[in-house]
């Protein structure tokens, strides 16, 4: 009997993003984004915190590169805070040197420690001077120059030391959650009650579309300018998590599984692989989801060197038989984590909406990579938050063995996925290297391998977690 494995050159290791783990906010000419100026309104993040400090790694970056040597880690994704390096952030305004050598330095670092950078251009933190000059990311015209100019001075800057490119990190989240229900940066929703502008029967549609379009355009630089001389790929990272009918002989529940997917994940997946928005959507959405022209199709379809995928969980989904609202964005279905007969999908954790589905991971990859034609996938992130961690002492914290149990049973379901189902899967990034602002829900919810004493000077504790998954990966990788 063959048994699971990955290939010996399989790329593993830990993902960050800036504005979760950089503090420094204003050092060095660092310019706002528009996390800082969300974090600043009162009643937006649970603990009323914010990345002010994080966990300071624009100051203590070699301590995280020391931790992803001693992890035994081959990769290391981050992302780059855009308004660091360009600090209002549009097509003419300056680039801030020293903003730009903090990436400079961390790339040269890690690839000295012999760690490949795995690079994401945009984890959310929009500039501030952006969303300001023109409505940011529901501008297309605009944005995609200023974000085409961003991509290229990053590409100019660390160059062919960086074989994988990131150009988004879940589109979904930028759209549904910063502008239909509110819970993100910018905060746009329909909803008086949360802000004072906002629209969401069209705008998330419109921003997820400007960063479909966005991406194509610095994807076509990259091939273009650069990936001939620099020998590296570039791709999107998209985010979502397997479906389960709420009541399993429902024919409605099961085909809303796969309407949620296609609302999740094939909203861009789609365009990019197939030049066309998915027709449940169209059916749905009408003329609220924009129309591609030409031009625009060009940029998006075919525009993945890889499928970068984000899940950490799944859910039971129940169809509602009733026309859906013009703010829904989920394909009108509910989301549950029981089912019809009170089963939970899976244990508590510290998220709401997270509980453990391991073999949910492996159905996952697999409907992705069949609808899109066996692509090259990497999975950016995969992880899990331990319920009540806060409240543990230290040493309990160090020893998570619900974490280790999480990174097993994952870690199984994608070699299955792999050795089993033809998936063409090549690396994994836990999320993630450190505990850190875990946005909405400030620093109450650690999904951390390693502690963060926030206390304490942000010193870093690798927890069992942290040493477990390159044990794992050492039975899984074939010999
Ligand atoms: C990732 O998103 C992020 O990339 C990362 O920055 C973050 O720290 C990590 O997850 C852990 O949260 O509240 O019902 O609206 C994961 C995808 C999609 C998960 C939206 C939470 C909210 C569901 N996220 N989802 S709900």
């Amino acid at each position: 009997m063959t048994k699971a494995s990955f290939p010996k050159d399989f790329l593993w290791g830990f993902a960050t993003a800036s504005y979760q783990i950089e503090g420094g906010i204003k050092d060095d000419g660092r310019g706002p984004s528009i996390w800082d100026t969300f974090c600043d309104i009162p009643g937006k993040i649970a603990d009323g915190s914010s990345g002010v400090t994080a966990c300071d790694s624009y100051h203590q970056y070699p301590a995280d590169i020391e931790l992803l040597k001693q992890l035994g880690a081959k990769a290391y994704r981050f992302s780059i805070s855009w308004s660091r390096v360009i600090p209002v952030g549009g097509r003419d305004d300056p680039v801030n040197e020293k903003g730009l050598q903090y990436y400079v330095t961390l790339v040269d670092e890690l690839v000295k420690a012999g760690i490949e950078p795995m690079v994401t251009l945009f984890h959310w933190d929009l500039p501030q001077g952006l969303h300001d000059r023109y409505g940011g990311l529901l501008n297309k015209e605009e944005y995609t120059k200023d974000y085409v100019r961003f991509a290229r001075v990053m590409f100019e800057a660390l160059g062919e030391k960086v074989k994988f490119w990131i150009t988004y990190n879940e589109p979904w989240c930028s759209s549904v959650l910063g502008y239909s229900i509110g819970q993100f940066a910018p905060g746009h929703t329909s909803d008086r009650k949360k802000s004072p502008v906002g629209d969401s029967s069209r705008e998330p549609w419109t921003v997820g579309h400007n960063i479909l379009v966005a991406h194509g355009a610095a994807v076509k630089v990259y091939r273009e300018e650069y990936k001939q001389k620099q020998g590296g790929v570039i791709g999107i990272t998209l985010n979502g998590d397997w479906t389960e009918p709420w009541d399993p002989e429902s024919k409605e529940d099961i085909e809303a599984c796969e309407r949620k997917l296609e609302f999740a994940i094939s909203w861009f997946g789609d365009p990019i692989y197939h030049g066309k928005y998915p027709d449940s959507m169209r059916k749905q959405l009408g003329d609220r989801l924009p129309e591609w022209t030409e031009e625009d199709r060009a940029l998006v379809q075919g525009s993945n060197d890889f499928y970068g995928m984000n899940t950490y969980c799944a859910n039971y989904i129940k169809n509602i038989p009733h026309p859906a609202k013009p703010e829904d964005f989920t394909g009108n279905l509910e989301l549950l984590l029981e089912n019809k007969d009170g089963k939970s999908i899976g244990e508590l954790t510290q998220s709401p909406w997270l509980r453990p589905y391991p073999q949910g991971f492996r159905k996952l990859i697999k409907w992705i990579s069949d609808r899109y034609g066996k692509p090259i996938i990497y999975v950016t992130e995969n992880g899990t938050s331990v319920l009540a961690e806060n409240d543990k002492t230290k040493e309990e914290i160090l020893n998570d063995d619900f974490r280790v149990k999480y990174f097993e049973d994952h870690l199984q379901a994608l070699a299955e996925a792999r050795t089993f189902d033809g998936v063409d899967v090549r690396g994994y990034m836990a999320w993630s290297l450190l505990d850190n602002f875990e946005w909405a829900e400030g620093y109450e919810t650690r999904f951390g391998v390693t502690y963060v004493d926030y206390e304490g000077g942000q010193k870093r504790y690798p927890k069992k977690s942290a040493k477990a998954i390159g044990q794992i990966f050492d039975k899984l990788i074939e010999k």
